[in-house]
């Protein structure tokens, strides 16, 4: 009976958490989660040379500030190098990213309907209707990153700015649940907002969040739903509109 009508189901219904912030628990089906560890597993291989390109990118540690981080990182539709996004990964003998898949950028327009609606999101975007479903469906996202926590992994705080678009980042997790913190625009100061994301939950970022600094300072062991079959680490896949053209680098 407890799990039936658990009182922690009453802090995991979807909420904004700043305006254009929102997070929705348990959105993925177990299936869903099921499907996307599968393709992380493929993304990280890297596929034998094709008319002397090969295809994917190995998961590394990307040097930050000089430092490694202890995230491990793949990507598709761009390499994510040197705090700028590329065509190919010189590091990995030229190698180009995998696409990302039709079926990746429709979950992403899936996500925005999902976390903007009036209920969830009373603060931004200020609009609902057509104009609404307009929105969602020009959201075409060229680039996911795909992080991978060890148990001991962590992010520090940072903005992502990258990008030359300011349509939001679509965040899904997998595995074990971490801790991610939310600051503000400005700085990298408190306060912080502290927000558990559980394998399955969906966080969008838009409008006055999307520049916001934000970290994850922990992995918390041994919370990785046992029906997943990934006992260890926590997946991140984020979806971003880069605003670069397609041959740009
Ligand atoms: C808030 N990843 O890849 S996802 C990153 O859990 C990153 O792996 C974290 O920060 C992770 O850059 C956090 C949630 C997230 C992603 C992008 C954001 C939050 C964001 C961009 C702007 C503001
Ligand atoms: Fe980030």
């Amino acid at each position: 009976m407890p799990a039936l009508f658990s009182d922690a189901d009453l802090v995991r219904q979807p909420r904004e958490i700043y305006p254009g912030c929102v997070h929705v628990p348990g959105w993925l089906s177990m299936n869903q989660q099921r499907f996307l560890v599968g393709e992380f597993f493929r993304w990280g291989q890297t596929t034998p040379e094709r008319e002397g390109i090969s295809r994917g990118i190995p998961p590394h540690s990307p040097e930050i500030y000089g430092k490694k981080m202890s995230v491990r990182l793949t990507s598709l539709g761009w390499h994510w190098s040197d705090y700028a996004y590329r065509n190919d990964a010189p590091e990995f003998g030229g190698a180009q990213p995998f696409a990302v898949p039709d079926w990746l950028q429709r979950m992403g327009r899936q996500a925005l309907d999902a976390a903007y609606q009036p209920s969830t999101a009373p603060s931004w975007p200020a609009f609902d209707g057509p104009q609404h479903a307009e929105w969602v469906s020009s959201y075409c996202p060229d680039v996911a990153l795909i992080n991978y926590y060890a148990p001991h992994a962590s992010m520090g705080m940072h903005q992502d700015k990258d990008e030359r678009s300011s349509m939001p980042i679509v965040s899904v997790s997998m595995g074990n649940t971490g801790v991610f913190r939310a600051g503000n625009s400005e700085n990298k100061n408190m306060p912080f907002e502290d927000i558990l994301l559980a394998s399955g939950d969906l966080i969008v970022f838009g409008g006055p969040s999307r520049f916001m600094y934000h970290g994850v300072p922990k992995i918390l062991p041994d919370t990785s739903p046992a029906e997943l079959n990934f006992p260890e680490g926590r997946i991140n896949i984020t979806l971003r509109q880069t605003g670069l053209s397609p041959a740009g680098n």
